[in-house]
């Protein structure tokens, strides 16, 4: 009996063919340790890579910035591996073979309204999440726990703890930094509390910004703003701060950093800190 082989077999049984297979190996490798490679250049430690290039949040407002961040990073991954797939399998099932074309369509009206309601219903949804997410991170709470003025001026910080967050309330404590001279402000604030921070400028625009609350704000001359954060417990540590508006010539002198301590400790010290500016010093 004679077996016929056809021209396919005649290619996968070639030297040429057996070539060709270590190659694909080689060029399989080379994509994994570039993806490795790019992954170790972004600077993200596997630690990291879940948050996405995101700081560690510390307070609940941060968390909630964070699931939206993952949340719209996965739906276009999915989105884009839809797209990838489709181009994918055109190029496959439609490359040029035997001189046949791909069937072609014109005024093809239901794909026309798929492809224009379907992005419309992406764009709805992402919208949905950001408003929504937008309403919880920037709602004040009735009654916070700490309120503390944030007067950012050219080029420092300084942080006037208040009697309450109500309009007349009085300074009871004051932290002035001195950043030109290796003295940032260092403001202390307590674990497990929600905090209110009124954010004024007595010259130009400034930018009230800790990357571990996940959140930054414009510091406005003639216009007070308020946030609050809730800072989560356990998260005592320090954190940095930074103006991220450049508001002049040392705007980059401009840092300050974030103390959290468990509430017992940001008593004790509000209350040295308090006799220490009603005594007169700052
Ligand atoms: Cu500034």
């Amino acid at each position: 009996m004679v077996v016929r082989r056809g021209p396919r077999d005649d290619v996968r049984s070639s030297p040429l063919s057996r070539m060709v297979r270590p190659r694909r190996r080689r060029v399989g490798v080379r994509l994994v340790l570039g993806l490795v490679l790019l992954v170790a250049l972004s600077g993200c430690t596997a630690n990291e890579l879940p948050r996405l290039g995101m700081p560690r949040p510390i307070t609940e407002q941060g968390e909630r910035v964070l699931r939206l961040w993952q949340g719209g990073w996965a739906a276009l991954l999915f989105i884009g591996c839809v797209v990838w797939g489709l181009i994918i399998w055109c190029v496959i099932a439609y490359r040029k073979r035997d001189g046949r074309h791909a069937p072609q369509f014109t005024y093809n009206i239901p794909i026309e309204i798929l492809y224009t309601v379907v992005p419309i219903i992406f764009v709805a949804v992402f919208f949905y999440f950001t408003a929504r997410d937008e309403d919880a991170i920037t709602k004040l709470s009735a009654n916070p726990d700490v309120t503390v003025e944030v007067v950012g001026y050219q080029w420092d910080w300084q942080f006037n703890y208040l009697s309450g967050p109500q309009p007349d309330a009085r300074t009871i404590a004051q932290i002035t930094g001195d950043a030109a001279h290796g003295h940032p402000a260092v403001l202390e604030l307590p674990a497990g509390k929600t905090v209110r921070f009124k954010l004024v400028s007595p010259d130009v625009i400034h930018a009230f910004w800790v990357p571990n609350f996940l959140f930054k704000r414009d510091v406005i001359p003639g216009r007070m703003s308020e946030f609050d954060v809730h800072i989560e417990p356990g998260k005592e540590g320090t954190y940095i701060g930074r103006c991220t508006e450049l508001c002049g010539l040392y705007h980059d002198q401009m840092i300050f950093y974030v103390k959290v301590v468990d509430p017992a400790t940001y008593q004790r010290d509000l209350a040295t800190m308090e006799a220490h500016y009603t005594s007169g010093g700052a």
